[in-house]
């Protein structure tokens, strides 16, 4: 699974710049922040790095969030890159090229459409969240698990399968999360603090986006959208959005769910949510990526045609 032997490779580096994705969900800041932490019980002088600001979500709640959105370069020290949950570095954005430029680059990760495009690479697929990984690392390197990790990682898992209903969950995913609950976590305040919570302002565009709300004539496939005028207009983030789709996949009858947001730039992000086919798939033939039953990507054109033609794939990927 790992093609490199990860202890001796941190004993050649003191300092350690680990980077996550754009648009953070709680695997991206959850594992990071554990594996900051576990690398500096190992004495290494560790930064973390994210092309995003971590959403008021998590920072309303996370202790010790020190995720930096602004890249700053280490002056002539030799320094290890670690890319967590990223399926290819596209989604370090503008940070990409910086991270290119360090000395070696290690890239964790779960998405079964990895591109392994690090020096060294651990890849694991069957692990429900980047934080399941880092879990284990942790437990391999004999890292002292505390109740502040404890928690970034139970926020990993919890987050990445939806509390644990998603089909990702695993008897391993359970079997961490009850050695999370061991050490302290309340999984009430994080389910409490991540599921349930929302700001007045974001219920207000999730009634425009159910406005939006539409279905196929086969009644398997429904979609809605908002725009970036509408996050502007209730002053919320684009992160904001993140489960929205799911009010369309849970429709009794419905197969996929999808969302677009279009953004004032001409690009639609658009999300994919099944209950059974691989959506990764068209994901993927768009130039995105994914896991089988949540997958995404970026089209550029008009909002009304990426719609249309978005929805056809789908319909060709569900009648085929
Ligand atoms: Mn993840």
């Amino acid at each position: 699974m790992i093609d490199v032997d990860l202890e001796a490779l941190l004993q050649e580096y003191e300092q350690i710049h680990v980077f996550t994705h754009v648009r953070p969900d709680g695997d991206a800041i959850g594992s990071s922040l554990a594996w900051g932490k576990a690398l500096e019980q190992m004495g290494k002088k560790v930064r973390l790095f994210c092309p995003d600001d971590i959403p008021i979500k998590y920072s309303s709640f996370i202790p010790d969030i020190n995720i930096s959105s602004v890249y700053s370069p280490p002056e002539n020290t030799p320094t290890l890159a670690f890319a967590l949950d990223c399926s290819d570095l596209e989604r370090l954005d503008y940070m990409k090229e910086d991270v290119l430029r360090l000395d070696k680059l290690f890239n964790i990760d779960h998405h079964g459409t990895n591109v392994k495009f690090g020096d060294y690479n651990l890849v694991d697929p069957s692990a429900a969240a980047t934080g399941e990984i880092i879990y284990r690392l942790i437990e391999d390197l004999q890292i002292e698990l505390t109740t502040e990790m404890s928690l970034y990682l139970y926020i990993a898992l919890a987050s990445d399968t939806g509390s644990f209903k998603y089909e990702n969950t695993t008897p391993q995913t359970m079997y961490i999360a009850g050695k999370l609950l061991e050490k302290g976590v309340s999984p009430s305040f994080v389910s409490l603090k991540i599921f349930d919570e929302i700001s007045f302002s974001s219920f207000s565009l999730l009634r425009d986006c159910l406005q939006s709300l539409k279905m196929d004539k086969t009644g398997r496939i429904a979609w809605m959208s908002a725009d970036e005028g509408m996050l502007a207009r209730y002053r919320v983030a684009s992160s904001e959005l993140e489960g929205y789709i799911n009010y369309a996949k849970n429709i009794i009858g419905v197969e996929v769910g999808v969302f677009f947001y279009h953004t004032l730039s001409g690009e639609t992000r658009v999300g994919f949510r099944s209950k059974n086919v691989d959506v990764s798939s068209v994901a993927f033939s768009l130039g995105g990526g994914g896991h089988l039953r949540a997958a995404g990507c970026s089209v550029a054109g008009k909002p009304e045609e990426v719609e249309e033609m978005v929805i056809q794939k789908v319909s060709q990927l569900i009648s085929g």
